[in-house]
């Protein structure tokens, strides 16, 4: 139930789809088991020093692939009528491409049937930057067409087993952050082509990158809607944080404007308006890539409805250097060329001081409501919205500890609980069309580079003797829809 004034009797829109989420490489272990081939974290994660901050890897997590009935029980018993997970692309194609792996697909069988036994209603991602490292060191992964065809047939295999249990379908995670966490060469990394050290995917390989995410998502589109005919609904999962302008100076507006195109709108525009925002077009030139007539019509309303990953709040501002730097590749801030900085306390909406574990958010619950309002002003297209992450990784020092049964992140139950208002406020008083909310995350996993001491859960996981507590912002999230 809502606390914010003035919605305690609104209720959300029947079917509000609603839940937790996760990914593959970051909680299920097992990396080495069952015939799983190796995605680019593993290499990463292994044999790039310092890569992740705490040298840990995937392989050994909470161990979701040997414990998801329980997993799942929990969920059931803690009253959770959905849950989104993704899947491990190499667990199915070892090699991205090729031969399929029963035992991989066995252990997808096993794990949708625990779910719609116990009446639980997957949303599934298909691709969670686990990419197989073999289409890595054949062609690039992502940077390179080829893999469109890969992707796509991987895609096609998973949804013809599960389509009739999988009412959502999200085929990528984030295209945002193409570039190493999908294709390209961090620097420490041998590049396998040439041997040499210190080759960046660079600015090519991301913008690349960006382009054939998009390309092989409408594919799978294209042939759910039209060939398939799909009982669901398919989108992808977009990244991107709010931006309020510093001031109502044109090169602070400018600045929000260009954060937006350069996050969300690479995504966005195609899908809505039929090709990427001018100003990627003018800034990138030829770095960016063309989609041909045929494609852009592929990629136009390939998305059932708009997903966005939303976090935090940031206040945009311009600069005289600006213009400069758009003109620049060779200055540090291209081709975004647009300032912004966390969200501070003068008249935006905050939430309670504190850590929120990972440099790049404070806890901002009034700024969903803004965002929301935006991304329908800027894309009026769009039919509906679900927020497909939010959270915060509330360090461990700040939880009190009350006979080992309940774990009391009360910053984080604040945030939930401020955020779910706002985005009810959303509906109710902006009529915009949000239609779902997945906390992130069902337990604490691998934060990517940020490595297991950044902790995302909505329970915590003892990495040593692999037992789950949950947090009172659990209990919040779940009290909140009761
Ligand atoms: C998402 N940001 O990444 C990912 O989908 C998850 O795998 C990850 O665990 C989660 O959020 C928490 O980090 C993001 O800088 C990474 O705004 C960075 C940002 C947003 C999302």
């Amino acid at each position: 139930a809502s606390h914010e004034t003035g919605l305690k009797d609104v209720k959300l829109p029947q079917n509000f789809a609603w839940g937790v989420a996760s990914s593959a490489y970051q909680i299920e272990g097992a990396a080495k088991e069952d015939g799983k081939g190796p995605s680019i974290w593993d290499m990463l994660s292994h044999q790039v020093p310092g890569f992740v901050a705490d040298n840990s890897t995937g392989d050994v997590l909470a161990e979701h692939y040997y414990l998801f009935k329980q997993d799942i029980a929990r969920l059931k018993a803690l009253g959770f009528k959905a849950f989104s997970p993704s899947i491990s692309w190499p667990r199915i194609f070892p090699f991205g491409n090729g031969p399929v792996n029963a035992p991989g697909v066995a252990h997808y069988d096993a794990v949708i049937t625990a779910l719609v036994d116990v009446g639980i209603s997957p949303a599934v991602t298909l691709f969670h930057w686990d990419t197989p490292l073999a289409l890595f060191h054949e062609y690039g992964g992502w940077s390179n067409e080829k893999i469109v065809d890969d992707f796509v047939h991987y895609a096609k295999f998973i949804i013809t087993r599960y389509d009739k249990y999988v009412p959502i379908w999200f085929t990528i995670n984030e295209p945002q952050y193409c570039n190493w966490q999908y294709a390209g060469y961090p620097a420490e990394i041998l590049n396998p082509k040439t041997g040499k050290k210190g080759e960046k995917g660079g600015i090519k390989a991301r913008f690349a990158c960006g382009h054939y995410t998009l390309l092989a998502h409408a594919r799978v589109a294209k042939w759910y809607h039209e060939e398939f005919k799909g009982q669901g609904r398919i989108t992808f999962k977009n990244s991107g944080n709010y931006y309020e302008p510093a001031s109502t100076a044109a090169a602070d507006l400018r600045s929000a404007q260009r954060n937006y195109d350069f996050s969300i709108g690479w995504f966005s525009g195609p899908w809505t308006d039929g090709d990427y925002p001018e100003s990627l077009k003018s800034t990138l030139d030829d770095v960016l890539p063309k989609y041909t007539e045929e494609e852009k019509r592929i990629i136009k309303g390939s998305c059932d409805f708009y997903a966005i990953d939303a976090y935090t709040s940031y206040t945009a501002f311009g600069s005289s250097n600006d213009e400069a730097c758009m003109k620049d590749p060779k200055n540090g801030a291209f081709p975004e060329c647009a300032g912004s900085r966390q969200a501070g306390n003068d008249g935006f909406p905050m939430g309670p001081a504190g850590d929120t574990g990972v440099d790049w958010m404070k806890t901002t619950p009034g700024g969903i409501r803004r965002y929301l309002r935006k991304l329908k002003e800027m894309w009026p297209s769009i039919p509906d919205i679900v927020v497909t992450e939010f959270g915060f990784a509330e360090p461990f020092e700040n939880l009190m500890k009350t006979k080992g049964e309940i774990l009391w992140d009360l910053r984080r139950a604040d945030y939930y609980q401020g955020f779910l208002d706002n985005i009810l406020a959303s509906i109710h008083y902006d009529k915009v069309n949000v239609t779902g909310a997945w906390g992130w995350a069902i337990f604490d996993n691998f934060e990517w580079n940020a490595g297991l001491s950044t902790r995302f859960g909505l329970q915590y996981v003892n990495y040593t003797d692999l037992t789950r507590t949950p947090k009172a912002s659990m209990f919040q999230f779940l009290n909140w829809f009761q």
